[in-house]
């Protein structure tokens, strides 16, 4: 019946787990106290309430786990034409609208229905924001394994998916799934010898089943507020808004023969998707920005580090070809003082980069 109602609403997966507490507490506090969250300080701060469901729901029995697929084609999206040459790409899962919202949504219509069913039940709804593992419980309900880049995938239809989950006080029968019709049993882990993901990762931040969140690439284009380390601006290549490359190597991802399940049609790419205009973005007002990502996850996404990252693109476009138009917007943008602080010394950073740098981008 769960998994009927989750159908009916949309949802490409669904699956149902007990509401037991997490098999990797141990992990989460070595992560935290090696520092890989950056400066992502909710992480540690409810780090005992994300070990165990109860902490986010008295007497939870059972999770309900649900997942919906965003953009798969095309499988390399162009990263030009910008009107100035010079594009940064957004990673697919933020092509559409904000899955916060998107799922969420439906999470509380599924909620209802239930508690119709049993008024006496109590429920929770979270995507993304609570403490709780959700990989881990989605895992557990079948939808796929946690991979050596700790994303989950699940092992007909890859991991290109977003998670959403119900904690309900419910017992619930963990054997009723769907999208998973032939098992009963969580799938198992098919990462097998293969390392593409660690190899491909731009920043080296991937030991299997471990991401050091202080060097990806979404982290530091999404969630990390201050300059970020002239080290890490290479690797960041044309990202300005998540990274897409661990995904995009996987062989899960691209096996021939891969069942793609539908894409909720709210994750539909629109503009400014999948790439936006460097040299537009460096003259954007919060106006712009706001049009831009009206009801779009990278909502959290500031301005001033909207452009942050945007200039690291332009810098790395800049090295691999001449554009005097864009160096000389870079230039002025270091030396006017009205601009935010993380903006100018970060077209500080980029300009004694190229300096340093032999051929065109050396060259004025
Ligand atoms: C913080 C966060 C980030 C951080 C840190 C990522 C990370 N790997 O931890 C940053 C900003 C880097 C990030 C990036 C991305 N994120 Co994010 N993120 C989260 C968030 C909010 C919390 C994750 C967390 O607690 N991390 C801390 C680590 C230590 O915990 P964990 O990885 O969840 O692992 C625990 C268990 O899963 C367990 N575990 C489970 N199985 C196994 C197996 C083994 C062998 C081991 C050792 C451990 C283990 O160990 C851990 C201890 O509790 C979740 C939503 C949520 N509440 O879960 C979304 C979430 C994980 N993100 C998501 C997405 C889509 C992304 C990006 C793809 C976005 C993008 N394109 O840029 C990238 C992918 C980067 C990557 N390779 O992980 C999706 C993942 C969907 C999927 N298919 O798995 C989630 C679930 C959001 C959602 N609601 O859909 N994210
Ligand atoms: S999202 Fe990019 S930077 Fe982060 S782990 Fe994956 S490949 Fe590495
Ligand atoms: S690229 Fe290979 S190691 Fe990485 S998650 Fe996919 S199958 Fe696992």
């Amino acid at each position: 019946m769960v998994i009927e109602l989750a159908e009916s609403l949309g949802f490409a997966l669904c699956g149902i787990a007990d509401a037991r507490p997490s098999d990797y507490a141990d992990q989460l506090r070595d992560w935290l106290a090696a520092g890989k969250h950056g400066q992502m300080r909710y992480l540690a701060d409810h780090a005992a309430a994300r070990a165990d469901p109860a902490s986010l729901l008295d007497h939870a029995r059972s999770i309900v786990a649900v997942a919906d697929f965003y953009p798969t084609q095309p499988a390399a999206p162009p990263i030009s034409p910008a009107p100035s040459g010079a594009a940064g790409r957004i990673a697919r899962y933020a092509w559409g609208d904000d899955y916060h919202k998107t799922i969420k949504k439906r999470l509380f219509a599924l909620a209802d229905a239930l508690r119709e069913r049993h008024p006496d039940a109590a429920f929770r709804c979270v995507v993304d924001t609570a403490p709780i593992p959700e990989r881990e419980h989605a895992a557990r309900a079948g939808l796929g394994w946690v991979g050596k880049h700790t994303l989950l995938i699940h092992p007909r239809h890859g991991s290109w998916m977003l998670i959403g989950l119900v904690l309900t006080t419910l017992e619930l029968n963990p054997s009723e799934r769907m999208g998973w019709p032939a098992r009963t049993a969580p799938p198992a882990d098919h990462c097998g010898t293969c390392t593409r993901c660690i190899d491909a990762c731009p920043t080296g931040c991937i030991t299997p089943y471990s991401v050091d969140a202080s060097r990806c690439i979404s982290y530091l284009t999404i969630e990390h507020r201050s300059l970020i380390d002239g080290s890490l601006h290479e690797p960041m290549g044309d990202w300005v808004a998540g990274c897409d490359v661990c995904q995009e190597v996987c062989p899960h991802n691209q096996r021939e023969g891969r069942e793609a399940l539908p894409m909720h049609p709210a994750y539909a790419p629109r503009p400014p998707a999948p790439t936006v205009d460097l040299g537009e973005v460096l003259g954007w007002t919060e106006d712009d920005r706001r049009a831009a990502f009206t009801r779009s996850a990278l909502k959290r996404i500031k301005l001033d580090m909207f452009k942050r990252n945007a200039l690291i693109a332009a810098g790395n476009h800049l090295s691999r070809r001449d554009d005097p138009g864009l160096r000389q917007r870079i230039e002025q943008i270091a030396a006017d003082a009205d601009e935010p602080a993380l903006v100018r010394e970060t077209a500080q950073q980029v300009l004694m980069r190229l300096l340093r740098q032999p051929g065109p981008a050396g060259r004025r």
